[in-house]
């Protein structure tokens, strides 16, 4: 369904076919859009119809089957191109998601140009898929892993950044959204300064492709990773960008069919980038899927969506400012996506457990961020994250739900 100017939510979530269920008796209210978005029905649509109308393997060109398959998922790496404006398809490699993505990097571009004593840099609210793949490369290269400290309200300390950079840093690779805090990084600066003394920059774009369309090529970033779940797109799905000169000099990730140019005993040639990193039959319903998440989230009116959002996340402080012993976890300026608290006297898990009898689907715990959650001292938080189809009444009633929590609770 097509969407004008004005955002009309009631039509937005009709084109959300699992909104419209209860859970635990009571509607649900999803309020988990960090971990995974629901999908429109015209992305649901576009799977069924792959798998009932065209399902083939791709780039084998044998049959009429196998070349509509392949169009619809090139179409759909163009697809990816446009929404991050990346130069070329050849720039956008297909993988399972940020992680795949991001060990892609490490293990393709990290393990084989870093040399002992070289630094990557990382920040000190990073998701365990842009800190452990860099730990290992150090452990094989002899890198050495340096950490952006994060300030008390949830931003980066960006002075220490500054003094952290030097010639020895080699890679800097930092989230553009904080998954657990909201928290958005000033990419664009970090990127700058990073260039300044010769690093690259690798930006885990997850939490950040779900609330704006990016721009890697403003963004100057070398590599940028995310996943199509997050983006109402499927699961098994995402893509990395990369700068081709960098594509050109990186080393395969996976080895097998698809990569090749030519195999032989005496030795084996490999395929031009994007083919050269896309070893295997490829997830072929899941390109196509998310390609028509980002032809569902074009047509929305884009202005209204972020502002919409940003009203959201306004409305959840002005709720939590009138509630009694509620503690944000991340109050930087710039926030989008999750609302990150603890209520004071109970565990997160608790309060996660009775909201989810109340039909009010959180996350809690430590959001797969355990050095940030060691860093405020905290096992974890109840974490609320918002899409553009949460509507201020879903709001109220995570409040009135965590009022209920604290009775049962306290
Ligand atoms: N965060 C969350 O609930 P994958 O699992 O590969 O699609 O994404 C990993 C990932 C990487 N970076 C960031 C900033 C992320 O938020 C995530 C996924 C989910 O916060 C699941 S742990």
């Amino acid at each position: 369904m097509t969407h004008n100017a004005e955002l009309d939510l009631a039509a937005i979530r009709e084109d959300f076919p699992i909104l419209h269920q209860e859970v635990k008796g009571r509607p649900l209210v999803y309020l988990d859009n960090a971990a995974t978005t629901q999908k429109p029905k015209a992305v649901i649509d576009a799977v069924s119809h792959y798998y009932q109308a065209i399902n083939s393997n791709v780039h084998r060109g044998a049959h009429t089957l196998s070349d509509l398959a392949t169009r619809d998922f090139e179409n759909a790496r163009a697809s990816v191109q446009g929404y991050v404006n990346a130069p070329s398809t050849d720039n956008i490699i297909w993988t399972r998601g940020t992680t795949e993505a991001l060990n892609l990097v490490a293990h393709s571009y990290a393990r084989v140009f870093l040399k002992p004593g070289d630094e990557i840099i990382v920040s000190g609210l990073e998701h365990h898929s842009n800190i452990v793949p860099w730990q290992i490369t150090c452990e094989i290269t002899g890198a050495v892993l340096k950490v952006i400290p994060v300030l008390a309200n949830g931003e980066l300390d960006m002075e220490a950044f500054s003094s952290l950079l030097s010639a020895r840093t080699r890679l800097v690779s930092v989230a553009h959204v904080s998954n657990a805090l909201g928290t958005i990084n000033p990419v664009k600066q970090i990127i700058d300064q990073a260039h300044e003394v010769g690093a690259l920059v690798c930006i885990d774009g997850a939490q950040a492709v779900p609330h704006w369309a990016i721009d890697v090529q403003t963004l100057d970033c070398d590599f940028y990773a995310f996943s199509g779940h997050k983006l109402y797109g499927p699961t098994g799905i995402g893509a990395l960008y990369a700068k081709a000169e960098l594509l050109d000099k990186m080393v395969p990730y996976q080895a097998g069919g698809e990569m090749i140019e030519r195999v032989s005993f005496s030795g084996t040639t490999f395929n031009q980038p994007p083919y050269k990193f896309e070893a295997g039959t490829p997830n072929i319903s899941g390109a196509i899927g998310l390609a028509a998440a980002i032809e569902y989230l074009k047509q929305l009116p884009t202005q209204a969506i972020e502002a919409h959002e940003a009203a959201l996340m306004n409305y959840a402080n002005e709720k939590a400012a009138d509630m009694k012993g509620i503690r944000l976890v991340g109050t930087a300026k710039e926030k989008t996506g999750a609302f990150s608290f603890l209520l004071d006297g109970t565990h997160p898990h608790d309060v996660g457990t009775l909201l989810d009898q109340q039909g009010i689907a959180v996350r809690t715990g430590h959001h797969c961020a355990m050095p940030l959650m060691d860093h405020f001292e905290i096992p974890g938080t109840v974490r609320a994250s918002f899409a553009f189809y949460n509507t201020p009444a879903e709001i109220d009633q995570l409040f009135t739900g965590l009022e209920k929590a604290k009775m049962l609770l306290l």
